[in-house]
């Protein structure tokens, strides 16, 4: 049977990227001789490409993956499709209808969304299309049909992961090329040029009110959602990549890298003796210590990215559920920085409650830290994360407050004693605004008249140049330590 995924990755702030679930998908049926292919989608211009693999390829069922991000998108597409081919089963999957799936409500040309983890529900589905059986009670799927709608139960989470771990690559060949040519360099050039992205384990143990990740354990029946596959399959795999696509460095996606210690501390080993290729992750402060620190270091994590979120202990304590000491977090990304790991925070601002004042200790915290790069997302509260219900039920959201063209450039919350305007500069200008602290910190101390606190208004506007003077002094800065380098060791034969 021939599948024709469309990826539909519409108001996204990163460029065309390899995403995992569905290649993950494409691999697991192809395995069992099913045929695919995809049609990446970022906005209406890439809609005739579309239509022509629809014509060309001429799927038996087109499977939509979306995020809440291009959710809102979804209807436009589907109505596009069906105009080119009026009896395709038209399906949709993906975090948002996993999390949501009664927005199914809304959709008005979808035949069925599928709830969850999508590898064994999609091969169901069309093992029964392929015998002619019946699939509307495919598992993981709700069906809408003849205007009544069939809620199917679900799979039970695997035993075991070993067979979830493989990635169609090739399928995404062609369509990154075409929008994205630099897709393979992840990590700014710091893990070389050719850098693959993978998801090991699929969720993360903790429950941050904000995020969606703690409503992944309902994607499936019964235990196991927070599995792993064998540290023996992952290297095997990865072993491969490396040789078949010559790859310099690898990108890890899951949530928080070194949750499952034991885990880590079995795949680092195998890591170091098979591969030891520089590599990226997500880490959260209180996940890596001693030997699991030791292990970050020795299997060549060059780049980690850590979620600071909110400076000020109560935002991130009470309002965002993240239970995590100011000095841990300082001195934990201390200790990375120390042995030559670069350091990357992802922070938030904008929480509900939230004031200027208290946003200042996340400006000041990451001054503390120094890191290589940060960001700062406007808080956007994602449908069914328990933020969201406190969003509604306190009234914080404005009308329309959650729409996603919006979503984490602008405040969509009512926050008397933060302006929408400056949470908007600040983010958009964050990193220049650590650099500026950190400066002010070393020089005069936070308390200063130079402290942000006092002038930002007037620093803000100054940032965007003040980056690239920053980027071109470290740059140069790196060009004489490499030239000082050449230097020693000449001088040595000499
Ligand atoms: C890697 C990752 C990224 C990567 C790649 C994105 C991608 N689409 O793969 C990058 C960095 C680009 C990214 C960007 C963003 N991400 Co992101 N990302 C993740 C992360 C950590 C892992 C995704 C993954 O690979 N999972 C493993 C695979 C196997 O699962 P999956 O992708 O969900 O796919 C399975 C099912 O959903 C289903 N499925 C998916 N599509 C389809 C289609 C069909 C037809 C079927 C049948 C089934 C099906 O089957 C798949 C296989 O089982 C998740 C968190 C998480 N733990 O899942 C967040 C997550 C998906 N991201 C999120 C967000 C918010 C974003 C951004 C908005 C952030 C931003 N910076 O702007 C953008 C949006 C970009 C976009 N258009 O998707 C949210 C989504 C929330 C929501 N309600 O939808 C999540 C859940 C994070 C969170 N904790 O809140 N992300
Ligand atoms: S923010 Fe990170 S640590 Fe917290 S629940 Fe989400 S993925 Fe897990």
């Amino acid at each position: 049977m021939k599948t024709l995924f469309v990826y539909n990755d519409v108001n996204s702030s990163e460029p065309a990227r390899y995403a995992c679930g569905i290649s993950s998908l494409s691999a697991y049926i192809k395995k069992c001789g099913h045929e695919t292919l995809l049609a990446y989608v970022q906005t209406v211009n890439d809609y005739a490409l579309l239509k022509e693999k629809i014509i060309q390829f001429k799927p038996d069922l087109i499977g939509i993956s979306t995020t809440t991000s291009g959710f809102s998108n979804v209807n436009h597409l589907s109505n596009y499709i069906k105009q080119i081919s009026p009896d395709i089963l038209l399906i949709v999957g993906g975090s948002h209808v996993s999390i949501i799936p009664d927005d199914i409500d809304t959709l008005n040309n979808v035949d069925g969304v599928c709830v969850g983890y999508g590898e064994m529900p999609l091969l169901q589905l069309l093992t029964s299309l392929e015998k002619g059986d019946d699939y509307l009670n495919t598992n993981n799927f709700w069906f809408k049909t003849n205007g009544k709608l069939i809620k199917n139960d679900k799979f039970p989470f695997p035993e075991s992961w070993d067979d979830f771990f493989d990635f169609d690559r090739e399928f995404f060949f062609e369509e990154l090329k075409r929008l994205n040519p630099n897709h393979s360099r992840f990590g700014r050039g710091f893990l070389g040029d050719k850098v693959y992205e993978y998801i090991i384990c699929r969720g993360c143990p903790f429950n941050c009110s904000f995020c969606a990740a703690p409503l992944i354990k309902t994607w499936g029946k019964g235990q196991g959602w927070l599995g792993v596959p064998s540290p023996e399959k992952v290297v095997k795999k990865l072993k491969e990549d490396v040789e078949k696509y010559n790859l310099t460095g690898l990108a890890f996606h899951d949530d928080v890298f070194t949750f499952h210690s034991k885990w880590f501390l079995e795949f680092a080993k195998l890591y170091i003796k098979e591969l030891k290729l520089p590599y990226v992750c997500n880490l959260r402060v209180g996940t890596f210590e001693g030997p699991v620190f030791e292990a970050l270091v020795e299997s060549n994590c060059r780049i980690v990215n850590v979620g600071i979120e909110s400076g000020n202990e109560y935002i991130r304590t009470k309002i965002a559920n993240r239970k995590i000491k100011t000095e841990k977090i300082i001195s934990d990304l201390a200790r990375l920085k120390k042995v030559g790991i670069a350091v990357n925070t992802n922070n938030m601002i904008g929480f509900p409650e939230e004031t200027f004042e208290q946003f200042m200790d996340t400006i000041n915290v990451n001054a503390m830290i120094g890191p290589a790069r940060s960001i700062a997302s406007v808080y956007y509260p994602y449908p069914g994360t328990a933020l969201y219900e406190k969003c509604q039920s306190e009234k914080l959201m404005e009308q329309n407050g959650n729409d996603t063209v919006m979503e984490r450039k602008q405040s969509c919350l009512h926050l008397p004693n933060f302006p929408k305007k400056k949470i908007e500069r600040i983010a958009h200008n964050f990193f220049p605004l650590i650099l500026y602290q950190r400066l002010i910190l070393k020089v005069f101390g936070l308390d200063s008249i130079f402290s942000l606190k006092y002038t930002e208004p007037f620093v803000s506007p100054f940032s965007a140049p003040g980056l690239k003077l920053y980027f071109i002094l470290r740059n140069i800065r790196w060009k004489i330590k490499d030239i000082v380098k050449i230097l020693k060791v000449t001088g040595r034969f000499l």
